[in-house]
């Protein structure tokens, strides 16, 4: 039996496929009118336009390296050290310098690594212009709360010390043949955000 439409699947009249003129040259017209329209706003936007679109780049930019960065470091050590920056050459006197900082932040140092311990500041501490020779290098906090070190050297590792100083819970750093260069140095406190007065020394003699 050969199929037959039903009024229900039947197309109606006035729905027509294939080429129609007129259709196709309203298409046509709008996308004249729209390519001339786009010619004349670039004309007219010129510098401006550029401008925009430099600056769309640039938040894109900010937003991409935003991304990057953020969950690979909290630690900033381009930003200024909050107790100052110590130029010593190896040989210095006296031994040990000290400088008397704050202990403390609110950012966890597990963050750096998870070898690292305490609460620290964002911004470094303490940061040591250093100029080696041939003695080491011990940075070490003291103070009577239970502090930490994360120091980051000149070849961009992060080191890291809870109790390994000379007293009670003191952090120590020795570097055997310390490498001349840039020293962010971040003291911790132990256990919780709460700042405590610490004194940072920096010395080339002794075993810790
Ligand atoms: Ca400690």
């Amino acid at each position: 039996m050969p199929p037959t439409f039903t009024s229900s699947t039947r197309r109606p009249e006035t729905e027509v496929f294939g080429p129609n003129l007129a259709h196709l040259f309203m298409l046509y017209a709008i996308r004249e009118i729209t390519l001339i329209g786009r010619a004349l706003l670039s004309l007219t936007r010129g510098k401006l336009g550029k401008l925009c679109m430099m600056k769309k780049l640039f938040a894109a930019g900010v937003a991409l390296a935003a991304f990057v960065a953020v969950p690979a470091m909290a630690q900033d050590f381009n930003a200024n050290p909050t107790y100052g920056t110590v130029n010593l050459r190896s040989g210095f006197t006296p031994d040990p310098h000290v400088v008397n900082v704050q202990s403390g932040g609110s950012i966890a140092a597990s963050g750096v690594s998870s070898s690292c311990a305490g609460f620290i500041a964002n911004a470094p501490d303490v940061r040591l212009n250093y100029t080696a020779g041939s003695l080491p290098l011990i940075i070490s906090a003291a103070s009577a709360a239970d502090t930490t070190l994360v120091i980051n050297g000149p070849d961009g590792s992060w080191y890291c010390d809870d109790d390994g100083g000379a007293e009670g819970m003191n952090p120590s750093l020795r570097f055997g043949s310390p490498q001349s260069g840039q020293y962010d140095i971040w003291i911790g406190t132990y256990g919780n955000a709460s700042l405590q007065a610490a004194q940072l020394n920096i010395s080339e003699v002794g075993t810790r």
